[in-house]
């Protein structure tokens, strides 16, 4: 079996259907939920704002198009190594200077969704990963690991996406230790359904936000404000997440696309 022939083949399926394309993007527009820090702890993102310059009318007569004031980490996006303090250092960590071989890989798809929607709050632990690897295979160096917890069904109210009340936001997500096994299993990255890729108590955790602490200060990527997790399997999908080529750029909204076969 050459390479050539596997890509033949992959070519001829999705040619006839025998392999889907799941779109695992959320829609980014002025009502996309965003993240919101702490006021006098730090600056937030504004809203997505798609600026009109014409639609087929005295600006532009034949033509239709718009600019975008965008955040690179709004909706569903990618983390790059340059995005936290502990990553900085990395030549190849930001959009424009990561490889992109990394960004094709295959997804295990880790489904906790009853555990999160009983529990917001909910954090995924060793032991868990290890119950899952027990029933579905390891994960291997090179993949992609994605929390489901069926978060996009909360994404069209921010207010229930973001589930924030005195406390702070309550959002499921890796504990540090979960984080440093993955890492150390050899993962590309790590992608969460929730606003970014820690739980959303994760600054009072050691280190504060440590998936992006752990995953940046080992060149590995988050991807946040996944979609359709809950069309993908627990393994065998291939994900292709790709970051803007952003000048310098810490990430970037992603059109995240899994192949899936079918039946
Ligand atoms: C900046 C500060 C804290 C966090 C984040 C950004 C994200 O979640 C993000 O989008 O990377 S937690
Ligand atoms: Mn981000």
């Amino acid at each position: 079996m050459t390479s050539q022939s596997v890509l033949g083949q992959l070519a001829q399926m999705i040619a006839a259907g025998g392999i889907s394309v799941v779109d695992c993007t959320g829609v980014l527009g002025p009502e996309t939920p965003l993240l919101k820090l702490p006021p006098e702890l730090a600056k937030d993102t504004p809203p997505v704002k798609i600026h009109r310059i014409s639609e087929y009318d005295k600006d532009g007569p034949f033509w239709a198009w718009n600019w975008l004031e965008l955040g690179e980490h709004s909706g569903t996006h990618f983390d790059a190594p340059h995005h936290w303090i502990t990553g900085r250092d990395y030549p190849d960590g930001a959009t424009d200077t990561l490889d992109v071989q990394r960004l094709v890989a295959p997804v295990n798809v880790l489904d906790f969704s009853r555990e999160c929607g009983e529990n917001p709050d909910f954090l995924l632990t060793i032991d868990h990963v290890k119950a899952w690897e027990a029933r579905h295979g390891e994960i291997r160096p090179g993949e992609w690991v994605v929390l489901r917890s069926d978060w996009d069904r909360r994404a069209h109210d921010e207010g229930l996406f973001l589930n924030a009340d005195a406390n702070g936001p309550h959002t499921p997500g890796p504990t540090a230790e979960v984080v440093q096994y993955l890492i150390d299993k050899g993962i590309v990255g790590w992608g969460s359904q929730c606003i970014g890729t820690d739980a959303g108590l994760a600054g009072g955790m050691t280190p504060p936000f440590p998936a992006h602490n752990l995953l940046h200060a080992n060149n590995r990527f988050g991807l946040a404000s996944l979609a359709n997790l809950d069309k993908l399997p627990a393994k065998g999908a291939i994900l292709i997440a790709a970051p803007l080529k952003i000048k310098n750029g810490t990430g970037s909204p992603i059109r995240a696309l899994a192949l899936v076969p079918k039946g």
